[in-house]
């Protein structure tokens, strides 16, 4: 390329990072200027993916965590009369995976396109369907209702761990990475691998016979913006 070209083009290249940097400073600042309050039951279960994506990004939010006779009080003013509620600037967000997928454009931890992000959909919405067919052990192994955990455990767990886990070990496979997909980590894996920390705790040989779910959970511990959440916060069973 001759000097001149090359200098103009360096000039452009230059320029258009530096709207680059700018751009994503804006993007902080708007972030930082949105009001984010996350009201759940002082448990992880199914609020824990927001407030990953929250601590990951370092984006500001409330953490409330209510009390049973709270809500009470509170179940008719929600809009489906269950939480987890996101508010954003005080407009309030239902069902923990819209919140999810909001927060995941928000702040960074959706696909980089519409297919990307029906993909990532397709993946959580199996593990879903997975979480809702252990879920009669879950209960009971989690200390909220009452039964035989053992049987529970041979009966409805391992027949559904045996038939979802080698699909997201397979995908799991197919990537460079650690997480779901190529293009870095998303809400998914968030999701995945804080319900599988809560498995763990009921059966630590969960992951024996999938390594690749056991590194996915290992690399989301590691993220370096959420070593510190981890250590910090606070211990529930689910
Ligand atoms: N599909 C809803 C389920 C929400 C749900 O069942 N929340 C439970 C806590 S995990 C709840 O609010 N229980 C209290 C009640 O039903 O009064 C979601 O994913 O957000």
């Amino acid at each position: 390329m001759p000097l001149a070209r090359h200098d103009a083009f360096r000039e452009k290249q230059l320029k258009l990072s530096r709207r680059a940097a700018m751009y994503r400073l804006e993007m902080r600042k708007c972030k930082n200027a949105t009001d984010y309050e996350l009201i759940y039951f002082d448990l992880r279960n199914l609020a824990e993916s927001a407030r990953l994506m929250f601590e990951c990004s370092g984006t500001k939010y409330d953490d409330v965590r209510i009390t049973a006779s709270e809500w009470a009080e509170m179940k008719k003013s929600t809009p489906f009369g269950v939480l987890p509620v996101l508010k954003v600037n005080g407009r309030a967000i239902s069902e923990s995976q819209a919140i999810n997928r909001y927060l995941a454009g928000a702040l960074g931890f959706a696909g980089r396109n519409n297919f990307e992000n029906a993909q990532i959909d397709a993946f959580a919405d199996y593990f879903k369907d997975f979480r809702s067919a252990i879920r009669p052990y879950t209960y009971v192994a989690g200390g909220i209702r009452e039964g035989d955990v053992e049987e529970l455990h041979k009966k409805i767990f391992l027949p559904a761990v045996e038939l979802y886990f080698p699909k997201f070990c397979e995908r799991l496979k197919a990537t460079d990475g650690d997480f779901l997909f190529d293009f870095g980590v998303s809400w998914v894996d968030f999701d995945i691998a804080d319900c599988l920390l809560t498995l763990l705790g009921f059966d630590s040989h969960l992951l024996d016979n999938y390594p690749e779910l056991g590194r996915m959970v290992t690399a989301v511990r590691e993220i370096p913006t959420l070593k510190s959440y981890f250590e910090r916060r606070p211990v529930r069973a689910i």
